[in-house]
């Protein structure tokens, strides 16, 4: 996959592919990231990319005519890409939409500074992404996250290893438990069963721990879901050993 950031920091969005696995992605071949700086596209001598808001009131707005000539010469340098606009208006980021973008041959992704673009650039745009409902100061860690959760999904980037966690968010549940060496810690057993070697058996309780920690942490996330009978049943288990506990 190709993608385009065009952005006020070009600097700051290449740290992206710099660590972890937006950087093996690169290194594998299935990703290859450029940060075009909208600057570049500015009329002025002065480089200036906004201006005051028609109508008054705070804040600065991006001018259309640099971002339009900045989508364009992204779109030519990468060919048929989707325009994804990072804003706080956008639809919030989910995993199923990451797993859409991922199958794109390319990406063109607009991250606004100040108080947002002007409006008659948005024929320009495809649609619009946000990470949640809090302010940022930019449109960048939004675009850093979205190629960040998008280079996961790449052919060849992740083992065996990345397969299970997309398998556990993909089934909508929170992760189980996990425990390393040693044995005991302050006083801290590791579960039995995740020493007994009965593979059957440690899966059953681990879905179970995450239907259990998905019940308590995230209930919205159940609710989503329709729970099976075996995975009612399962809930119901891991509710009474937790009173169990408790008492
Ligand atoms: C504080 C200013 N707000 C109106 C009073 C509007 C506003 C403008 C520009 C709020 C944030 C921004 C900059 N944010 C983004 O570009 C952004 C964002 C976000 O703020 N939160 C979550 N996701 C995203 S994606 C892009």
């Amino acid at each position: 996959m190709k993608i385009e950031v065009l952005t006020l920091f070009p600097e700051f969005v290449e740290q992206v592919v710099k660590v972890g696995i937006p950087r093996k992605a690169v290194e594998v071949g299935a990703l290859s990231l450029s940060a075009r700086d909208i600057r570049n596209y500015s009329d002025g001598a002065d480089r200036r990319v906004d201006d005051r808001p028609y109508g008054g009131g705070p804040g600065m707005v991006m001018e259309p005519g640099p971002l339009a000539d900045a989508i364009a010469a992204a779109k030519t340098a990468i060919g048929n890409a989707k325009v994804v606009a990072l804003s706080p208006q956008g639809l919030p980021m989910t995993q199923a939409l990451v797993k859409q973008l991922a199958v794109e041959p390319a990406l063109v992704l607009v991250c606004g500074r100040y108080e947002g673009l002007d409006e008659r650039v948005t024929p320009l745009i495809d649609f619009e992404v946000s990470l949640g409902d809090f302010v940022l100061s930019g449109g960048e860690l939004a675009a850093m996250a979205l190629v960040d959760a998008v280079s996961r999904w790449l052919p060849g980037v992740l083992g065996h290893e990345g397969s299970a966690e997309a398998d556990s968010f993909s089934a909508g549940l929170l992760d189980h438990p996990h425990y390393t060496r040693p044995p005991s810690w302050r006083g801290e057993a590791v579960p039995d069963v995740l020493l007994s070697g009965d593979h059957a058996k440690i899966a059953r309780w681990r879905l179970k721990q995450a239907l259990g920690a998905t019940f308590l942490k995230r209930p919205d996330l159940l609710e989503e879901l329709e729970l099976s009978r075996p995975h009612a049943e399962l809930l119901k288990e891991f509710l009474h050993e937790r009173s169990g506990e408790k008492n």
